[in-house]
C-alpha cells in the first residue's frame, strides 16, 4: 500500500482528519524520606534515562519540589505512574508521582 503524501493530505475531508493525541507530562514529587539514590534508580530503569540525565532530574525535584520525567500518550503515561508507585511502594518509600495534561 503506498503511504499517504502531504499533496494528499488536502484531498481528506476535514472530518475524517485525526487530532493528534493529547500529551500527559508525568511528575516526580519531592518527599523528605525517599533516598535520593532510590529516585536516580527509578528515572533510569522507568524513563530510560542515564545516569547524569536522572540526577539532573532528580535534583530539580529535590529542589523545586517536582519535577518532569517525560511527556506522553495517556496510556503510557498512566503505566509509567503505575510502575514508579510499585516501585516506590516494594521498598517502602513513599515517593510520589503524578501525571498531567500537558497544556
Ligand atoms: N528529598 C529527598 C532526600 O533528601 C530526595 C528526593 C528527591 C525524594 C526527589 C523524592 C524526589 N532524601
Amino acid at each position: 500500500m503506498p503511504r499517504r503524501t502531504q499533496d494528499d493530505v488536502a484531498l481528506v475531508p476535514m472530518k475524517t482528519r485525526t487530532a493528534p493525541p493529547p500529551l500527559y507530562k508525568v511528575l516526580l514529587l519531592n518527599d523528605d524520606f525517599t533516598p535520593m539514590e532510590f529516585v536516580v534508580q527509578v528515572l533510569q530503569r522507568i524513563f530510560r534515562m542515564d545516569q547524569e540525565q536522572a540526577t539532573r532530574v532528580m535534583l530539580t525535584v529535590h529542589t523545586e519540589g517536582r519535577g518532569v520525567c517525560g511527556v506522553y500518550t495517556k496510556d503510557i503515561a498512566a503505566t509509567k505512574v503505575d510502575q514508579v508507585l510499585d516501585m516506590a511502594r516494594v521498598h517502602q518509600h513513599p515517593l510520589q508521582c503524578v501525571m498531567e495534561e500537558n497544556g
